[in-house]
């Protein structure tokens, strides 16, 4: 797994951001959006005030592709499939679902505990490496990272913890703020409309979600985007709004990233 830092170099540690594409493997705007942060980042740092000041005084953690096996099997067999690709003696169901294997409130809602469902929760919490991996970098990085992101698809949603309770977060008011802030701004370049809130009540109750472990974890500012689009194509977004989605989703991201940044 490869994560990548962006940022002007620093002798002080700097405050960061985590964002995280292609959790799941048939989500492929996902990963093209990553590609294109990294792009629009370093093309625009310089000339751009905002990314120039974002990447200045913070630094952006960006993992392009979580779920690599799976991603690939896209490619190679199964464009429909969701979860990783690993196997264990005993069951001849692959793969566990990534975002029902964070711990927490592991395998208690919306999440199965049948290998062969789509939202297999795994034998135990990290029991994937990619989870493993990512838990353990952020762990790791945990006193610098103030904001964690993570990109999905499909259903135009900005959301927030909780997905495993339907109480709300300590800090639902300021979540819900600033991912209004967030979406209005993503809507103004094409009109796209995005619905914020709790996971739980917005999307469906599912526990093991990464943006809720983050949160648990202590990183407040946690959202799980939902792009494009509404089921009219799904998660086979047409290459035409390949480019849109990712120019409207940039402007939600740098809402979010300026709000960390001057908080
Ligand atoms: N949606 C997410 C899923 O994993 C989600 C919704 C978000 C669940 C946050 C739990 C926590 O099911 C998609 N499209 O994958
Ligand atoms: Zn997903």
């Amino acid at each position: 797994m490869t994560v990548l830092k962006l940022g002007r170099k620093s002798s002080s540690a700097k405050n960061a951001i985590f964002m995280d594409c292609g959790i799941h493997a048939r989500e492929w705007i996902s990963p093209a959006f990553c590609q294109w942060f990294v792009k629009e980042a370093l093309s625009t740092y310089g000339s751009d005030s905002q990314m120039t000041s974002l990447l200045d005084q913070m630094d952006v953690y960006v993992l392009p592709v979580f779920n690599i096996d799976g991603y690939d099997f896209t490619h190679k067999s199964n464009r429909m499939w969701r979860k990783t690709r690993s196997m264990r003696s005993g069951s001849s169901c692959v793969g566990a679902d990534p975002n029902r294997n964070f711990n927490a409130g592991w395998c208690t809602l919306g999440a199965s505990s049948n290998p062969c469902s789509d939202t297999f929760c795994g034998y135990s919490p990290e029991s994937e490496i990619e989870v493993k991996n990512v838990a353990n970098f952020i762990r790791k990085h945990k006193p610098t990272i103030k904001a964690y992101i993570t990109i999905h698809s499909y259903s135009q949603l900005l959301l927030f913890p909780y997905s495993y309770t339907y109480e709300l977060a300590a800090d639902h008011s300021e979540l819900l703020k600033v991912a209004e802030g967030a979406s209005e701004s993503l809507r103004s370049l094409y009109g796209t409309r995005y619905t914020s809130g709790p996971g739980a009540t917005t999307i469906y109750p599912a526990a093991g979600g990464s943006d809720d472990w983050a949160y648990d974890l202590g990183v407040k500012y946690s959202y799980t985007f939902e792009l494009r689009d509404t089921g009219r194509y799904g998660f086979l977004l047409p290459e035409s709004q390949i480019q849109p989605t990712c120019e409207e989703t940039m402007l939600a991201v740098k809402y979010i990233a300026a709000y960390v940044q001057k908080n």
